[in-house]
C-alpha cells in the first residue's frame, strides 16, 4: 500500500503524536519555550520521520487539515504548562496557501485557551517564496492577533535578509548546520557572529539550533545567541514528559 493512502488514513484512525523540545534562555538556563515536532507511529511500520512524511503530506495537500489537528494539540498541551513557557509550531507553505490558516490558528487559540502570545509560529523562507504578497498579509494578521513570528532554519536559503527588511520577524533561528561546525570552522563562527548582530541591531530574538556538545554551548554563549535548542539540553520528549520536566523547573 502506499504511504499516501497510509497518511489520509493515519489522520483518520490518529497515528499522530506531538513531541516537545524545550528551548532554553543561555543566560538563566530556564526553559523559556518549547517547539512542537509531530511523530509518526505507523501500525506496521513503526516510527515515521517528519522527513519523510512532511514532504508527501505537503504535496498531497494532507498538511492541511494534519497542521490544524497539530496546533490545536500543541495549543491545548502547552495550556497546561507554566505561564512563562511559550509554544513554537512549524508551519508548511500549503498552509499559507489553503486560505483558512488564520481561521484555524484563532479556533486553535480559542479551543485551547491559550492567549495568543504563547504561540510562537515557525516559518522558513520557503512560505515567503512563491506568493510572497499573501503571504506577508497573512503573516501580519497572525502578528495582529499577538502571535509571535520566527524564521526558521536561517541562513540555508536565498535571501534571508530581503526578508528581514520585509517583515518585523520576532525570531531568527539560527539553522544547526552552521552550530555544528562550532567553535572550529571559522566562516560558520563568522556567519553566527554576523547573524546575531544584526539580530540584535534589529531587536530580534536568535535561537541557535542543534547544540550538542558544551563547547557549542559556549561558543553560541560567547557570540551572544539569546536561547539555544538541541540534544545537549534534551531531546524531543512526549507530552507527559515535557509537562514534568516543565514542573519540576517551575
Ligand atoms: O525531529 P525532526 O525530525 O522532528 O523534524 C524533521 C523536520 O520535520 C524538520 O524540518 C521540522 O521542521 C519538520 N516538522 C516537524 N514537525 C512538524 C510540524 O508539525 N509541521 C511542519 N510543517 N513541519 C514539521
Ligand atoms: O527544521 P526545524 O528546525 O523545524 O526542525 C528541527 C529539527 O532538528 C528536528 O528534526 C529536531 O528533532 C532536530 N534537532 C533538534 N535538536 C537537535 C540536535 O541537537 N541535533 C540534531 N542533529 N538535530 C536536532
Ligand atoms: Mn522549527
Ligand atoms: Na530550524
Amino acid at each position: 500500500r502506499s504511504l499516501e493512502l497510509d497518511l489520509r488514513k493515519a489522520i483518520v484512525t490518529n497515528e499522530f503524536e506531538v513531541y516537545y523540545q524545550p528551548i532554553i534562555d543561555v543566560k538563566t538556563g530556564a526553559v523559556t519555550s518549547c517547539e512542537a515536532l509531530v511523530r509518526w507511529r505507523h501500525p506496521e511500520r513503526g516510527m515515521i520521520s517528519p522527513m519523510e512524511f512532511i514532504p508527501l503530506a505537503e504535496e498531497t495537500g494532507l498538511i492541511v487539515p494534519l497542521g490544524e489537528w497539530i496546533l490545536r494539540q500543541a495549543c491545548t498541551e502547552a495550556a497546561k504548562w507554566p505561564s512563562h513557557v511559550t509554544i513554537a509550531v512549524n508551519l508548511s507553505p500549503a498552509q499559507f496557501k489553503s486560505k483558512n490558516l488564520v481561521p484555524a490558528v484563532t479556533k486553535a487559540l480559542v479551543s485551547s485557551g491559550l492567549p495568543a502570545k504563547r504561540l510562537e509560529l515557525e516559518i522558513t523562507e520557503l512560505v515567503l517564496i512563491q506568493d510572497n504578497e499573501s503571504a506577508f498579509a497573512i503573516l501580519h494578521q497572525l502578528r495582529d492577533l499577538g502571535i509571535r513570528i520566527a524564521m526558521d532554519d536561517f541562513g540555508t536559503g536565498y535571501s534571508s535578509l530581503g526578508y528581514l527588511r520585509s517583515f518585523p520577524f520576532d525570531k531568527i533561528k539560527i539553522d544547526q548546520s552552521f552550530i555544528q561546525d562550532l567553535p572550529h570552522k571559522e566562516e560558520s563562527l563568522a556567519i553566527v557572529r554576523a547573524v546575531v548582530g544584526l539580530s540584535s541591531s534589529l531587536g530580534i530574538v536568535t535561537t541557535a539550533e542543534g547544540v550538542e556538545t558544551d563547547e557549542q554551548l559556549s561558543s553560541v554563549t560567547s557570540e551572544g545567541c539569546t536561547e539555544f535548542q538541541g540534544y545537549l539540553f534534551s531531546r524531543p520528549q512526549s507530552a507527559g514528559d515535557i509537562g514534568r520536566t516543565l514542573s519540576e523547573q517551575a
